[in-house]
């Protein structure tokens, strides 16, 4: 009754305000005095002041009009589009049939088509005949899941899972085990600053943003050699106050496709060790580096086998094209067993408040894939297949790129990059013009899925690349 009175008020006022009272005659209550009531609350008028200069009677009519058109949240304001997610809003919105997406990145068959990997198949058919349960599972999620990915990571035989010095927590894909990571830092090492790659997943960002982690960057792309900024990189992080936290991506840094040498990761760990720092890797594309799921754990592996603490966020989401089933796990590998339960307690008590325990599905798919050996070799040709398809349309582009250009541009670059993108170099005005006249979507830090790109559309690609990189500024 209160809260009606005050709306009441509200309206009164305004239209005191407008020197029209309306009350009686809502029929007609005026735009005007939705106009100045919305005023009102955007200046955030107190309801007391409303309620004590102003004494009318509420009518139902009055009260209804209010409650239907002026919503509490008049001062929200429409976010932008996600600059990689909105990337397939916008391309499902455009009827040209020679649109393209290479915005977000997601494998895609050369027929364009969204791919389900067989081995998944195989493994939701045992699981269906199988007929388990839906109950919940613990907060840390499925124990096979755990085990398996945990595995996959470091390699089954490796000391530090026998020691029991990893502490495994399935989590809601990268982005969520990231989440998790982050909220624990802020809770463990309050003020901590964390490092990250310039440019890097324009996520990261927003994920310690929202979980108040103060970040900085570190040097990493060099846009005249179009390579790594090595001395830079290192130079920064041992200019970083001791006991930071350094955000790697363990393979296919995402959105260069520039990753350091063997030799490089370990000058790295020497810095990061020599500083007390702590690193934090993202591996979002174990297996879509090199095509083989060892090779491209081999950072994480080295920096292990060196006796660091590191945490590592994992993601099924490419590897296993299980994107949408949102399956992933935090790890942090640390100094004693002791120290690893801890840890797992404490992100399971800030998982709990958060979404309470992981979705099951995708889980059982990656503990039946991983821990059974014939699906799993199965699941390494068809990695491998994948890999081979984007490396075949990297080439193709490269191809087409060098004949079209007149100026004899040395694209090359974009044979040196791995994983699943191109970073193309084309700036926000460029990256426009590829949308905007050639129906090609792709983020505006001119980077390309070629995960999305098929051979049949390299030349037409490459017509787009050569005329937004010449014709606009
Ligand atoms: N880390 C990196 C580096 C990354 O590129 C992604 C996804 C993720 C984590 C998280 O993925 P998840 O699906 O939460 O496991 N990147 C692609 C999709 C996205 O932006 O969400 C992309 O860059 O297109």
């Amino acid at each position: 009754m209160a809260s009606m009175a005050s709306r009441a008020a509200a309206v009164t006022i305004t239209n005191a305000a407008l020197d029209k009272p309306s009350h009686g005659s809502s029929g007609n209550l005026s735009q005007r005095s939705f106009v100045g009531l919305r005023a009102g609350l955007v200046l955030g008028q107190k309801k007391e002041n409303l309620s004590l200069s102003f004494k009318v009677e509420p009518t139902s009519r009055i009260s209804m009009a209010v409650a239907v058109d002026v919503s509490k949240f008049e001062s929200v304001t429409m976010a932008p589009p996600d600059p990689i997610l909105g990337v397939s809003e916008a391309f499902k919105a455009d009827s040209s049939p020679l649109k393209l997406n290479l915005g977000v990145g997601a494998y895609r068959t050369e027929e364009l088509q969204p791919y389900v990997l067989d081995v998944v198949k195989k493994a939701e058919k045992l699981m269906l005949e199988s007929g388990e349960f839906k109950e919940y599972l613990p907060i840390e999620g499925l124990a096979a899941f755990n085990k398996a990915t945990a595995e996959l990571l470091l390699g089954a035989d490796n000391p530090v899972i026998k020691q029991g010095r990893i502490a495994t927590v399935q989590g809601l894909s990268g982005t969520g085990s990231l989440r998790l990571g982050a909220a624990f830092i802020q809770r463990y090492l309050p003020g901590v600053k964390v490092l990250i790659s310039s440019p890097t997943w324009g996520n990261h960002k927003n994920i310690l943003n929202d979980s108040g982690v103060p970040w900085s960057e570190y040097r990493y792309f060099d846009p005249t050699t179009v390579g790594l900024d090595f001395s830079g990189m290192i130079e920064d992080i041992k200019n970083a106050t001791d006991g930071s936290i350094i955000l790697l991506h363990g393979c296919a840094h995402n959105p260069t496709g520039i990753d350091p040498t063997a030799e490089q990761w370990g000058t790295i760990a020497d810095v990061i060790e020599e500083k007390s720092h702590l690193p934090f890797f993202d591996v979002a594309y174990q297996g879509f580096a090199s095509g083989s799921l060892d090779n491209d754990a081999s950072s994480v592996r080295q920096f292990v086998a060196r006796g660091l603490e590191l945490f590592v966020a994992q993601s099924y989401s490419k590897n296993l094209g299980l994107y949408a089933e949102r399956i992933g796990a935090i790890n942090a590998v640390v100094s004693s067993s002791d120290v690893a339960n801890r840890i797992k307690s404490q992100l399971k008590r800030l998982a709990r408040p958060m979404y309470s325990n992981p979705p099951v599905h995708g889980a059982r798919i990656v503990a039946n894939v991983v821990g059974d050996p014939s699906l799993f070799d199965e699941w390494r040709s068809e990695m491998q297949l994948m890999a081979g398809r984007i490396k075949g349309v990297r080439q193709s582009l490269y191809d087409a790129l060098s004949s079209v250009d007149e100026n004899g541009k040395d694209w090359s670059f974009i044979l040196k990059q791995i994983g699943m993108f191109s970073f193309t170099g084309l700036n926000k005005n460029q990256s426009d013009n590829m949308t905007d006249k050639w129906h090609v979507y792709m983020t505006k830090d001119g980077r390309i899925s070629l995960a999305g790109l098929s051979l049949a559309k390299c030349e037409y690609l490459a017509d787009a690349i050569i005329d937004s990189y010449y014709n606009v500024k």
